[in-house]
């Protein structure tokens, strides 16, 4: 079964209230210092220049979802492009941890109870790379299909 957490997603590049208000702070840092307004000016723009830059170098890459519930990933197939980098986030909803873990795909990593991981995996080959949780190999089974 495959889930609405299955969708191919992009961040879109924009400027949040969090990265606002360190801008701010760096702009009163620079204005303690002495800074002129067009300076002040000029580096608000280069600072936000960069933050975009940075957006939408983070945006190329296609992120995916899997979901731990009661032990079994959801969903247990997902498909995922070959030849491009994947950034695939682990959410474990149960409130024991879990380790996901791949021969194929060389990762092994601790999602922890009610918590998230990210891994990224690829460019990968066409192919089938299962994987499965360590802590529960009889239930949590799954496999990455990237074509
Ligand atoms: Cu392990």
């Amino acid at each position: 079964m495959q889930l609405g957490g299955n969708a191919r997603t992009f961040v879109q590049p924009h400027l949040t209230a969090r990265k606002l208000e360190v801008i701010m702070r760096l702009i009163l840092i620079y204005h303690a210092m002495g800074g002129s307004m067009r300076r002040i000016v000029f580096w608000m723009l280069l600072i936000q220049g960069l933050w975009l830059a940075a957006g939408t170098a983070y945006a190329e890459e296609a992120e995916f979802k899997l979901t731990l519930r009661d032990h079994k990933f959801e969903p247990s197939e997902l498909t995922v492009p070959a030849g491009a980098k994947i950034k695939l986030l682990i959410d474990n909803q149960d409130s024991t941890p879990e380790e996901f873990e791949s021969y194929e795909l060389n990762r092994e990593k601790i999602v922890p109870g009610k918590g998230t991981v990210v891994i990224y995996v690829g460019a990968l080959k066409d192919g089938r790379y299962p994987f499965f949780g360590d802590f529960n190999k009889q239930t949590a089974q799954g496999v990455l299909v990237a074509k």
